[in-house]
Order: C-alpha cells, then sequence, then structure tokens
C-alpha cells in the first residue's frame, strides 16, 4: 500500500508520524520549507512542493512513490485542503482519496472536498484512533471494487453458489445493490434449486427474487458476471468454467488460483454477507429492511448463531445491521412451517431405521426433494441413545441415477467428515465437518446390472459400507479397530486429529494428516440452513 500525504498540518503530521511505523510506502509533499524540514527530523519522508498543482504532485510522486494507491490531504487551512484534494482527484483518479476539512472550514469548502474525496474527516474526528482503519486495505479496496464495478458492462449476473443458502443470496442481493448504485444493472442468479424450507421462508419472506439458472439459460445476455460465497465458475456453480468472471467476493480458503478482475477472498471471517455488509458501510450504502434482515440471517447461519468460526467482524456487521432489520421476520424465517412431504420423509425415515449400538442409518428408498434428508438426519439425531444419523436416498436405479447422502453427528468425538471420505471417497464425492456431513454417489458405482431387486441391493450395499467404516459392521471383529474403553463402537480413528491416541489410530494406511476435520471450506460444507457437507466435487 503506497500512501502519498499533501499538506502537514497537525493532523497529517500525526497521521504521518503513525504511517513511518508502518514502514510502507509513504511520501508527504508541503509547500513549506520550514515544515518538510521539521518531518525530516522526525524521520518522515518528505519533499517541498506545490501540493495544489496536479501536475508537479504527480510527477512528484511519480518518481519517489510509483503507483499511488491512498492519497491523504492533511493540511490545516481549509482553503488549501479543498484545492490539495481537487488536485489529488485530477492526479490520481483511481486512487483512495481521504481528505481533511482542515480547521474551521466554510460549508462550501467542506461541500467541495466532500465530492472529490472517498472520505471526508472533519475536525471533530481527526484523532489518529478514528483513521487507524481507514486508510487500511479497507479504503483501498473498497474503491477498488466500486471502480470496477463503474467499469462494467451491464447487466451483471451476480451468481451465488449452487443450492444457495441464505449466505449467499443475501451477499448476492447486497453486491447488486452495489454495482447498481455504481450504475450498473444487476441481477441475482443460481443454479440447482432453493428447497430447503427455511431457505425458502427465507426468499419469500423478504421477497427476495433470485433468477434460476439452468444448463440451457441464455448467459449471452449477461455483460458480466460476479461471483459471491464461491470463487471459481463451474465449481459449484453451473457457469461455463472459462466464464470470464469480474468480481470474485467469498469467505472460503479457495483450493485453486482464483481468477478475476477484483478478488475479494477473507477467510478469516465466518461468512461474505459479513464482507458485503463491510462494503455498503464503507460506501455509505444503506441497507433497507430485506437486505439487512437477510445479511444478518446470512451470518448466523453460517456461524451456527455466532459459535462456528465466528470472527470479531461477524459481530461488529452484525451490531451494525440489527439497526436495520426486522427481527419478526427474521424469528418466522427461523421457524418455519413443515411441509407435509418433510413430515413424511421424516416419518418415512423413522420407520425404516437400522440402528447399531449408536449409530442410525435409514434408507428413504427413491426422492424427489433430497433437502429432506438433511431434515430426515436432524430429526433423527434426537432419538435417545443416537449419536450419528446417516440418511440417504436416491434419484433413481439407472446407470444415472445418484444416492445422496446426509449425516450428522452429536456428542462425539468422532470426526464425520472424514469418515464419510473413507467409506465413500472412492465411489463418488463424500465429506464435510465433524458434526455434518454428506456425500453424492453414482448408482453405477455401487450395483450390478445382475441384481434382481437394485433398490433392495442398493440399500444394502450403502448401509453396511456405513456400518462397516463406523466399526459397527457386523463383521467388525475382523476389522483393525473396534470400541476403546469409553467409546462405544466408533472408530478411534475418526476422531478429529490430535484427539486420536496412538494406540487408538487406524490401520496403516491411514496416512491423513491433521487438519482435515471439519469444513475445508468447500462452499457446500457450510453447514447453511439445509446444505449438507457435500463436498466440492472439484476436490
Ligand atoms: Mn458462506
Amino acid at each position: 500500500m503506497t500512501r502519498l500525504v499533501l499538506g502537514c498540518g497537525t493532523f497529517g503530521r500525526r497521521l504521518a508520524l503513525e504511517l513511518r511505523e508502518r514502514r510502507e510506502p509513504l511520501l508527504v509533499l508541503d509547500r513549506d520549507a520550514g515544515r518538510v524540514e521539521g518531518l525530516r527530523d522526525e524521520s518522515i519522508p518528505a519533499q517541498q512542493a506545490e501540493t495544489t498543482d496536479p501536475g508537479a504532485v504527480r510527477r512528484r510522486a511519480a518518481d519517489l512513490l510509483g503507483e499511488v494507491e491512498t492519497v491523504v490531504v492533511g493540511g490545516d487551512d481549509p482553503a488549501e485542503n479543498r484545492e490539495a484534494a481537487e488536485s489529488a482527484r485530477e492526479a490520481f483518479p483511481e486512487a483512495f482519496l481521504l481528505a481533511y476539512t482542515g480547521s474551521h472550514p466554510s460549508p462550501a469548502d467542506r461541500t467541495a472536498v466532500g465530492e472529490v474525496a472517498d472520505e471526508v474527516v472533519d475536525e471533530g474526528m481527526a484523532t489518529t484512533e478514528a483513521l487507524r482503519g481507514r486508510i487500511d486495505e479497507t479504503g483501498y479496496r473498497t474503491r477498488r471494487l466500486r471502480r470496477v464495478l463503474r467499469s462494467l458492462e451491464g447487466p451483471l449476473a451476480v451468481v451465488a453458489h449452487d443450492n444457495p443458502d441464505p449466505d449467499a443470496i443475501s451477499s448476492a442481493f447486497a453486491l447488486a445493490r452495489i454495482a447498481e448504485t455504481a450504475g450498473v444493472e444487476a441481477e441475482v442468479c443460481y443454479y440447482g434449486e432453493i428447497s430447503h424450507q427455511e431457505n425458502r421462508a427465507f426468499v419469500n419472506l423478504l421477497d427476495y427474487e433470485p433468477t434460476e439458472l439452468d444448463a440451457d439459460s441464455d448467459l449471452d445476455r449477461f455483460g458480466s458476471f460476479a461471483l459471491v460465497d464461491h470463487s471459481r465458475p463451474g465449481v459449484n456453480d453451473g457457469l461455463p468454467p472459462e466464464t470470464e468472471v469480474s468480481v470474485v467476493i467469498d469467505h472460503h480458503p479457495p483450493r485453486a488460483p482464483v481468477e478475476a478482475v477484483f478478488v475479494d477472498l477473507r477467510s478469516n471471517v465466518g461468512a461474505t454477507s459479513t464482507l458485503l455488509t463491510g462494503y455498503l458501510q464503507d460506501l455509505g450504502v444503506e441497507p433497507d429492511h430485506d437486505l439487512a434482515t437477510g445479511l444478518l440471517f446470512g451470518i448466523r447461519v453460517d456461524t451456527d448463531d455466532f459459535s462456528r468460526e465466528v470472527a470479531p467482524e461477524d459481530l461488529r456487521a452484525a451490531a451494525y445491521l440489527l439497526s436495520f432489520a426486522d427481527t419478526a421476520t427474521l424469528e418466522r424465517i427461523e421457524s418455519p412451517s413443515m411441509s407435509p412431504e418433510t413430515m413424511d420423509a421424516i416419518a418415512t425415515a423413522i420407520d425404516n431405521r437400522q440402528v447399531r449400538e449408536e449409530v442410525l442409518v435409514s434408507c428413504l428408498g427413491e426422492i424427489r426433494d433430497r433437502d429432506t434428508l438433511a431434515q430426515a438426519a436432524d430429526r433423527l439425531l434426537d432419538i435417545e441413545d443416537v449419536a450419528v444419523t446417516f440418511v440417504f436416498g436416491f434419484t433413481g436405479v439407472d446407470d444415472e441415477a445418484v444416492v445422496y447422502v446426509s449425516a450428522r453427528a452429536r456428542g462425539t468425538e468422532l470426526d464425520l467428515g472424514e469418515a464419510l471420505r473413507d467409506a465413500f471417497g472412492q465411489v463418488g464425492s463424500a465429506g464435510g465437518h465433524a458434526d455434518m456431513a454428506g456425500a453424492q454417489l453414482p448408482v453405477g458405482m455401487l450395483i450390478d446390472e445382475a441384481d434382481t431387486d437394485p433398490a433392495a441391493a442398493l440399500e444394502a450395499v450403502v448401509t453396511e459400507r456405513f456400518f462397516d467404516a463406523l466399526g459397527v459392521g457386523p463383521n467388525r471383529a475382523a476389522t483393525a479397530v473396534y470400541a476403546r474403553g469409553d467409546y462405544i463402537g466408533i472408530t478411534e480413528k475418526y476422531r478429529p486429529a490430535g484427539e486420536r491416541t496412538e494406540d487408538g489410530r487406524g490401520p496403516a494406511d491411514d496416512s491423513r494428516g491433521p487438519g482435515n476435520g471439519s469444513g475445508e471450506g468447500s462452499p457446500d460444507a457450510d453447514a447453511g440452513a439445509g446444505t449438507d457437507g457435500d463436498t466440492d466435487t472439484d476436490a
């Protein structure tokens, strides 16, 4: 981050001293030779220059600093600061410009500064404490986002990940809103479906109308593309992988290089909604009721009500959103009514359950709505003495058909994502968190054509494979690992790394390193309302 300070009064000097400590490229220009001398005595790189002359400022900066990313106008005299701000804007149209009004500015000076600066600092706010964050990455990043958005050809498709969750949907609407303030028409899009009832309640109550895309959709009508809550076209969305993407904003660590004009990947926050809330705040775009409520809900779901992977930024964003959000709507989203189909599915899951020790497996047979699996897996965890649920169903028994699995664990040290990867990773995609995981398996890999009752064969093979993986199969005595004293029946090797004990380790081929426990940031593995830990098939 290169910073140029124009004019160095009380405020500018204090700021320059602060910046000096950061040891990042810094240049101070001031028209007063005495002041420049004083600054140099304090080891601040200062030069004498006419700060109100754009040409002179640009030349000096090019020689001594290179590309200028942030400009701070920091003199004491309001009229001079106004001129310096105007010349800075002219000299560096792309830089983030923070301008101090000076002491006792006239309303005209104040307005003029406001017209050219990205952020105006008034006398009362001019403490370095208040400014610390603003001259940082944040201001620069926000300015770049707006600049990139302004340069885009519309309409902009803001694409959420497949089967979007509240975080993805709200983030998409927030970015669309920001794009519109930058003069670009934007449309929120997604592939897959919004099927979990909580997610449906979410879009209905908040009056969101995202556009559903499928393989046949005409993408040529869009001028540009943005991705939120995931980072690569064609991976967890239905876009062609070669799609040129302009903007990516996501909180999942990427698994491969991300290409876009503007990329904001910050995996140290709990939700993409947190990042978008930051942009709204920085840009002074006030969210309406629905947007604020949605973003707040997105943060709550992704952080499991501020308990999982939550960062101070998430809490700050939530605090900001609360003043605009509609808490009554939030309550209605959180306790949606259950559809008869879901009730039926849960009833079937209870009927068909097989329980061995504390592990429950249930097959729903042929299913239409895969989200019912997740809800059944959740509900069945309430059964007494059950610590692990594994519910599955299939879309058919032909070669094209798929088996969907939803699994949950509670009160065990089992790493469910790891267990599923082990049991089914070779057959299809599997994985997720320690307590919430999922899998998608091609039916063709599990049964052969000779089976007279393919549905029954499918049920048997998936059921046994999971029981086996957890060491509670009928042939468990023959497996290398079995219950350890205080632990009921579940293979020790799936305890999260670090909690595993030497003698409880799995067979010799268990070569996994630590850290493959929960999440790993695959968008789908977000424990969002209704999404399982189905892995990113690209993994
Ligand atoms: Mn998310």
